[in-house]
């Protein structure tokens, strides 16, 4: 992940014209995939220039392309599971996704007034935007850019997403084994372990994937499971302690 430089190409180009509470922000790209470790992110909510812009890697002052929005873009972002870029376009309130491949605009969703930020689902389906002026957050189904509203408190800014823990997801280390030892999750689900015991144990994968080296005593681990399948897991320091995960979707 590297943080870009701030776009200041606006401003140089029209020193003379730009109005004197022009803010000019920095965003951390996700480096999620191909398209997005070969290239960066940069915004502006310079009102004159109305455009997302994609700024060269290796150089910040090169604009590679330029992406037209509505008035006033706020902040763009290209999540990981999805297949568009998005920017949050606050005139309008208006959420502008585009093809990361063409720098195309592919469709404008309709959002609350004064949008300010977005986030996406884990799965990458849903898009959830803080509407500053209406007090409220939009949830977009991607897919079909179909929205539904959630009132909130005055003036919202920053979401996040928070990965998800279902129930039935977690496993309590306990007198020396996992507990329960065999869990079935669902796409997109965590499972999280935690040390309820009094000793040290670890959380092995037989096939080698991410596990836990060690866990202290209160301490806990996390993880997702891609692909479905079954899961083995030992205690790396007790091998006699095993378990196993299922996804069975
Ligand atoms: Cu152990």
């Amino acid at each position: 992940m590297k943080k870009i430089s701030l776009l200041l190409v606006s401003a140089l180009l029209f020193p003379t014209v730009l109005p004197a509470d022009t803010v000019v922000e920095e965003i951390i790209a996700r480096v999620n995939n191909e398209i997005i470790t070969r290239t960066e992110f940069a915004h502006s909510r310079d009102q004159l220039k109305q455009e997302a812009q994609q700024q060269s890697p290796t150089d910040a002052d090169k604009i590679i392309a330029e992406i037209p929005t509505g008035v006033s873009p706020h902040y763009v972002n290209f999540f990981r599971g999805t297949s568009a870029g998005m920017v949050v376009v606050q005139g309008p309130g208006e959420l502008l996704l585009f093809d990361p491949a063409t720098n195309k605009p592919l469709r404008s969703i309709g959002v609350g007034k004064q949008p300010n930020w977005a986030t996406v689902s884990g799965d990458g389906k849903t898009a959830y935007l803080t509407n500053e002026g209406s007090n409220d957050v939009t949830v977009v189904e991607l897919a079909t850019g179909k929205t539904a509203t959630i009132a909130v408190g005055n003036a919202p800014r920053r979401i996040v997403v928070q990965p998800g823990v279902s129930s039935g997801a977690k496993v309590s280390i306990i007198n020396f084994a996992f507990e329960p030892p065999a869990t079935t999750i669902a796409a997109g689900d965590s499972v999280i372990w935690s040390n309820n015991d009094g000793a040290p144990h670890a959380v092995a994968f037989k096939d080698g994937s991410a596990g836990a080296n060690s866990l202290s005593p209160g301490e806990t681990f996390s993880r997702g499971f891609e692909k479905p399948g079954s899961y083995e897991y030992f205690c790396a320091f007790h091998p006699y302690m095993t378990g196993r995960i299922v996804r069975a979707d």
